[in-house]
């Protein structure tokens, strides 16, 4: 075969990929075994957009490629269709989408002309890999530049019932395009299954089984490869020097009162309103818990120009004021919520140092803070995963303690039996999770779709 090329939104790091997280170390490795390019946004807005000169780093067998936007492409495909219309309805919150026929065209643009400018890189041996619902009609207009190349798409976010999708304008022409793809992967079955559905029952493909499905004389594969993390390493950063001066500090912070971490971008798809909520009905139902757990919620802010985004983050703070004024004590504050974004060698030391993980997503396509929580953990003496089950990981975690984020009364029941949970029972609850995200690592799961996308003979 020939080389890799990678598409998504942002691009790299090439390098010190530990620092970014198991997606860069999936694609470097990807792409270091054939060589290729990384191909993507720069990040920057400037008045030639994408007409601009293409910005090239490279290392070694693997160069970066990248084009800006104007400040309208930026607006109408970047904060636009893409996190104002897509994200919303693809985690079933039609109720914040906004559907804005001038941000659909200029995401359409922004994918033909990014098309546009990739195509005289693509070399006739070469494999394609495009990331994510910001790209979900780029294959559609390579194809229209006659591009026969093998091209797989990987959605890193869910895919929602058909019922939801259809609420979008122009569903179906967006569901075709996807079809121009080779192979389509998603977290889960669920989210294969509903667009496996959508096709067949929106946009005039055929189900031919075996994950398959026919449409205009093409057969299209659209299957489950649920996304890992970097777990050895992962467990190794939880050790670092670094990690354990972060364990010592709060260990000495905490005096003896066990901690429940939650780490997630302020984002009204990860449930931290709800999440609140059932820390405050865990303090009412379980008093003896009072003044003996605190829970720290780290929750970098992201989107902050986006509306939905400003409010969510003004509810948070009152919510954990609200908890705080009405439970705190001299020496105890139950609800720490920070607002930044700590280094990655941190964060493994914190998820360590907590006895309870609490991922509790409304929706959420994988959720990676699961998986690294579950390899920060030291075998003598596991924490306890609490998840959502709307989260993809919930597919591939049974051994946590699975709840639905909706009910209050369910996750304070199920913090508590986290908390309560005799030592062997944590054990063989972590070491299955531990054995399964070792063997379905990141590298794993970036090989099993080239080797599937590879096997396609076009
Ligand atoms: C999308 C999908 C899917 C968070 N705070 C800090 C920090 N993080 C890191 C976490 C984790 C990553 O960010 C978040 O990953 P998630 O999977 O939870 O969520 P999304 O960002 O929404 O990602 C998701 C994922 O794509 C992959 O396919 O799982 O469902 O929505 O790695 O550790 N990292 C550092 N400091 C922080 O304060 N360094």
């Amino acid at each position: 075969m020939g080389r890799l090329i990678v598409v998504s939104n942002r691009v790299g790091p090439l390098k010190d990929t530990g620092r970014a997280g198991g997606l860069a170390v999936a694609l470097v490795d990807a792409l270091s075994q054939t060589g290729g390019i990384w191909f993507g946004w720069s990040g920057d807005v400037s008045d030639e957009g994408t007409f601009s000169t293409l910005k090239k780093t490279r290392a070694r067998s693997v160069q970066m490629v990248q084009l800006d936007m104007t400040r309208e492409d930026y607006d109408g495909f970047y904060a636009g269709y893409a996190n104002r219309t897509l994200w919303p309805v693809l985690h079933y919150r039609l109720d914040l989408a906004d559907f804005n026929r001038k941000f659909e065209r200029t995401y359409r643009y922004v994918n033909e002309r990014f098309a546009a400018r990739l195509g005289p890189l693509i070399e006739p041996e070469d494999v394609i890999w495009v990331h994510d619902y910001h790209f979900l009609t780029f294959a559609a207009d390579l194809r229209g530049m006659n591009v026969q190349n093998p091209m797989a798409f990987f959605l890193h976010i869910p895919f929602p019932a058909p019922e939801i999708l259809a609420a979008l304008p122009n569903a179906k022409s967006i569901c075709r395009a996807m079809l121009a793809y080779d192979l389509l992967g998603f977290q889960t079955h669920r989210d294969a299954h509903n667009f496996k559905r959508f096709a067949v029952e929106e946009a005039g493909a055929t189900d031919i089984g075996d994950n398959q499905l026919r449409i205009g004389g093409r057969v299209v594969t659209a299957r489950a490869y649920p996304i890992g993390i970097d777990a050895d390493a992962f467990s190794k950063l939880a050790m670092s020097p670094d990690a354990r001066r972060h364990i010592a500090r709060l260990e000495k912070l905490m005096g003896g009162r066990q901690q429940i971490i939650g780490v997630d971008r302020i984002d009204y798809s990860k449930g931290l309103p709800e999440r609140f909520r059932a820390y405050e009905r865990l303090l009412e139902d379980y008093p003896e818990n009072r003044g003996r757990l605190s829970l720290m919620q780290i929750a970098p802010p992201s989107r902050s120009e986006l509306d939905a985004y400003i409010d969510i983050r003004r509810e948070l703070e009152l919510l954990a004021g609200h908890v705080n004024g009405r439970f705190a004590d001299l020496d105890w504050t139950p609800v720490r919520f920070l607002t930044k974004s700590f280094p990655r060698r941190a964060l493994a030391g914190i998820y360590r140092a907590s006895r309870v993980g609490l991922v509790t997503p409304l929706r959420d396509g994988m959720n990676l803070v699961a998986k690294e929580y579950i390899a920060a953990q030291r075998a003598e003496d596991p924490g306890v995963l609490v998840l959502s089950r709307f989260a993809g990981a919930a597919e591939q975690m049974p051994e946590a303690v699975i709840v639905n984020p909706h009910s209050a009364e369910e996750v304070a029941a199920g913090i508590q039996t986290a908390i309560t949970m005799p030592m062997e029972e944590r054990r063989d609850r972590w070491q299955a999770m531990f054995n399964r995200l070792c063997e379905h690592d990141a590298i794993a799961w970036s090989r099993s779709i080239m080797e599937d996308v590879k096997a396609i003979s076009r």
